[in-house]
């Protein structure tokens, strides 16, 4: 089998540019102690060390991250986004070995994490997913741009939902629990959950929506006059077909977008456009496979827009 079109080198975030999101702060975990557990509705219950999840491989996964943002203010945009080589093995290996019962229809996800949040204490961080989706989706990874872990993201081992918001993929997990039913914890079936346009019912945070960034030039930077080159990330539960990019409210420009690669990455777009002196406002604005498109304002994934100052012309 052959490819004709070569697919674009997914792009990396440096780790020290990785956004880090914890509720109940970052549990010390010595990993000679750490296990994990699959228990609940299985008929072969695990226990593995970090030697046995080791043992497993490790294969790897190129993929977007992103932070949904405050689960108190879900219309705010927060635009933490980061993409990452994720290296672990996929759920699915360890449900094969554990077998699922056939009551079976969620998974929970359980950190070392405990703590207050929100003014409540003895607090665990968990999340859930149907099975169909988790055996479908979910990921553990112990390696993450090619390094272990750190600390703060979830050494040494956390789930990564592909295509989910970040707040699914469960960081220092322990525990892996198959049920009938979904988890009732704060972080589930309370907190996290969104009422979506055209819905009246609140659903748990789960697909990202479409979604995209001005990379450069960043908010606020000055640049040479002439032919500035504006580019970006964008993102969604789908390929993303189109950008456009409007300067100080003018119209929607085609910008370039790379093909989408194979996995769950972001696809980069660019315009190279002639600005003149004095101060522009840019913005980015994504459509995706499924025709959905980023709102102008007042939602989460609203579009971008940064402010930039471009130098005079050469004395005359
Ligand atoms: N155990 C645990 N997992 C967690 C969280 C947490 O507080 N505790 N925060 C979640 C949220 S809201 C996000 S956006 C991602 C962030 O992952 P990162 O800090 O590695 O970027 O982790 C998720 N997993
Ligand atoms: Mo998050």
């Amino acid at each position: 089998m052959t490819s004709q079109v070569p697919l674009p080198e997914p792009d990396f975030t440096p780790l020290d540019d990785v956004f880090v999101r914890k509720h109940l702060g970052v549990p010390d975990v010595d990993v000679a102690d750490w296990t994990l557990t699959v228990e609940g509705l299985v008929e072969h219950p695990l226990r593995l060390d970090m030697a046995a999840v080791l043992a497993l491989g490790a294969k790897r996964l190129p993929a977007f991250h992103e932070c949904f943002g405050s689960p108190f203010a879900p219309d705010v945009p927060t635009r933490a986004v980061a993409q990452v080589e994720w290296a672990g093995v996929p759920l699915a290996v360890l449900l094969d070995r554990a077998v699922p019962r056939a009551a079976a229809r969620h998974v929970w996800f359980e950190g070392a994490d405990t703590g207050s949040f929100h003014g409540e204490d003895g607090l665990t961080y968990m999340k859930d997913l149907p099975l169909d989706v988790a055996r479908r989706d979910v990921f553990l990874a112990h390696r993450m741009n090619g390094e272990p872990l750190r600390a703060e993201h979830g050494y040494p081992l956390r789930a990564v939902v592909p295509r989910m918001f970040g707040t699914n993929s469960v960081k220092w997990l322990t525990r892996i629990v198959l049920a009938d039913r979904r988890a009732d914890n704060m972080f589930t079936t309370r907190f996290y959950n969104r009422v979506l346009p055209g819905d009246t019912e609140a659903t748990p945070v789960r697909e990202v929506d479409v979604s995209s960034k001005l990379f450069a030039p960043r908010d606020g930077a000055r640049v040479a006059a002439g032919g500035v080159d504006l580019s970006g990330r964008a993102w969604s539960t789908t390929e993303i077909v189109a950008v456009g990019i409007s300067v100080d409210g003018g119209p929607w420009e085609s910008a370039a977008v790379d093909a989408p690669g194979a996995g769950p990455t972001w696809q980069r777009f660019a315009l190279t456009r002639e600005l003149a002196p004095g101060p522009h406002r840019i913005r980015c604005r994504a459509t995706d496979r499924a025709g959905r498109v980023q709102p102008l304002e007042g939602a989460r994934n609203a579009v971008h827009e940064v402010a930039v100052e471009v130098a005079g012309g050469a004395p005359g």
